[in-house]
């Protein structure tokens, strides 16, 4: 094949992944999910590049013979067939490490907004109820003398614990292995972590092991006093189970910013009490966003210049 590389852009990719990439490849665009028969079946077979944010099931690998990198726009890929891809030898990239700041500053605001209520207390003086009606009600809730447990201690989450240990709170976690140069307090179970703490901070990827984890028995763990918050994948979350620890006060409050069939909301969740819920923004800044964008464009352009990819995930072959 000469000349340029041809990437395919499937379905909305941040436009700045195409300004990064700029006249070093031919880009082509098409809708999401990628159905075989869209591209006439030339320029299907000169595609070697895609790039995607978290859509490519093992289907769409059929429409393309000489893809040979999908560049991922997130750290999350669980979108994105790797079984099928590692069996073609097709390499996966995703952008890790270049939202954690943004995500672990989300996850410490979504907590201290649940805790405190503060969307209410400025809806409170939007409303002119501070002049008519007195101060906003104290909130019951505090993150004083609170126990953290994070559920899962990857990238995000040390960076999570970090900013917490400025806060004076206890910090536990759960990975399946522990962290040797972790300095907070490990748990091999999630559910003995739960009713060790009070506080429960979920930023796990989406695998076929944290469907639902947090389920009643999760919740019922935690106690209470118990806060939940989720900024990994609403997957993990057993979300009728979570409505109804709220509505039964089994837990006092969750923020939640990321939900199992977005950007669809549960009912049971927007009646639910006691919580605060965003419509998935932890990395949502323009400066993390380009930055994610760059990575993805970055790691296309290493691939047609070296062979070698600047982030693939663990199951791309080696
Ligand atoms: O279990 P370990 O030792 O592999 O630790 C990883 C943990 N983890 C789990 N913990 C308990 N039970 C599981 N079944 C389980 N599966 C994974 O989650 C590790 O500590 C953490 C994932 O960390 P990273 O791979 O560094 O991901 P990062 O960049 O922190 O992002 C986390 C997720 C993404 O996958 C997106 O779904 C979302 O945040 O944006």
């Amino acid at each position: 094949m000469s000349g340029r590389p041809k990437v395919l852009f499937v379905g909305k990719v941040r436009e700045r992944v195409a300004e990064r990439l700029g006249d070093a490849v031919e880009l082509i665009r098409c809708a999401a999910p990628l159905v075989c028969g869209v591209l006439d079946p030339e320029t299907a077979a000169s595609i070697r590049g895609v790039a995607v944010s978290n859509n490519f099931d093992g289907a769409a690998f059929d429409c393309l013979p000489n893809l040979e990198i999908i560049a991922n726009f997130g750290v999350g890929y669980d979108g994105i067939d790797v079984g099928s891809a590692a069996a073609r030898g097709i390499v996966v990239t995703n952008t890790p490490d270049v939202l954690n700041d943004e995500v672990a500053d989300s996850a410490i605001a979504l907590l201290l907004n649940t805790l405190r209520r503060f969307p209410d207390a400025e809806s409170w003086l939007r409303k002119g109820r501070w002049e008519r009606s007195g101060p906003f009600p104290l909130s019951k809730l505090t993150l004083r003398g609170r126990s953290v447990g994070i559920y899962g201690l990857g990238r995000i989450g040390l960076a999570i614990a970090r900013r917490l240990v400025g806060f004076g709170v206890s910090i536990s976690y759960h990975t399946r292995t522990r962290k040797s140069d972790a300095p907070y307090i490990y748990h091999p179970s999630l559910l003995g972590m739960a009713a060790a703490v009070d506080t429960l901070i979920a930023i796990v990827p989406k695998t076929p092991e944290t469907y639902k984890a947090i389920d009643a028995t999760v919740l019922s763990a935690l106690g209470p006093d118990g806060v939940l918050i989720n900024v990994g994948r609403g997957w993990t979350v057993d979300e009728q189970a979570l409505a109804e620890a709220l509505e039964a006060g089994t837990i006092a409050a969750a923020g939640l910013d990321v939900f199992q069939d977005e950007p669809h909301v549960p009912a049971a969740l927007l009646a639910a009490p006691n919580t605060c819920l965003l419509p998935h923004v932890a990395s949502a800044s323009v400066a993390t966003r380009d930055a994610m964008a760059d990575l993805a464009a970055d790691n296309l352009l290493a691939w047609f210049d070296s062979g070698r990819p600047l982030t693939p995930v663990p199951e791309t072959p080696r």
